[in-house]
């Protein structure tokens, strides 16, 4: 499996721009392209959607040993076999959703990986102290994937690298035109949502993508 610690592209699958039909397709593309890991999104399913959401991709990210999180069900993470779960400010504390997502019944030997979106350094901080296995840092510019969320800008970028130890993965309206400002600002980590999801060769967008990214 692709440790966290050299991943630099962390790309989502997001029901709200994937059809359902089209999750495997667009899951492998992702991986083909070199993603490092890969989330579920699924807002608005009910979980028992969501588990079946998981459970088809998992073997495409396995077989690409790409780590598989989870947003916002940590329990499904040992159903599903994936690798993690990403809670968000609103949602059960890191320790609540490390325990949930405990690997009984998954058979890894791997402790789970969970992560936190924060919007400040204050957050990224209070993440990493309540024991975040990365953060999430943005958004950096306002987005249609998370509507009513206000852009943080990018002048906190380098300072929330000096304070936090833990891999930071920028996000937020980032796409390929705007990546060279972000990564001048400090970022080593980007989330990409919709730029790669909208693209017509997903595997090329995520090419290109990393390709610009400091290794
Ligand atoms: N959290 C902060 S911004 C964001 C999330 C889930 C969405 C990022 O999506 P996009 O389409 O890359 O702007
Ligand atoms: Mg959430």
């Amino acid at each position: 499996m692709k440790s966290l610690e050299h991943a630099r592209l962390y790309g989502i699958a997001d029901l709200g721009y994937v059809p359902e039909a089209d999750l495997e397709r667009v899951v492998d593309a992702m991986c083909t392209g070199g993603v490092d890991v890969l989330q579920l999104r699924a807002k608005g399913y009910a979980e028992s959607q969501i588990e079946e959401f998981g459970c088809r991709i998992e073997p495409i990210t396995r077989a690409a040993a790409v780590p598989l999180i989870i947003n916002d069900f940590p329990e499904l993470v040992p159903t599903i076999g994936a690798q993690g779960a990403h809670t968000g400010q609103d949602d059960r504390s890191v320790s609540d959703a490390r325990w949930r997502a405990g690997r009984a019944l998954s058979g890894e030997v791997e402790p789970p990986i969970i992560g936190r979106s924060t919007h400040s350094i204050v957050q990224a901080f209070q993440a990493t102290e309540d024991g975040a296995d990365y953060i999430g840092f943005g958004p950096l510019f306002a987005t249609p994937t998370k509507p009513g969320r206000p852009a943080i800008g990018l002048a906190d970028i380098c300072e929330v690298h000096a304070r936090v130890s833990v891999p930071i993965f920028c996000i937020g309206g980032i796409h390929l035109d705007n990546l060279q400002a972000v990564i001048d600002a400090g970022a080593q980590r980007i989330v990409v949502v919709s730029a790669i999801l909208q693209a017509r060769d997903i595997p090329r967008y995520c090419r290109e993508l990393k390709s610009r990214l400091p290794l």
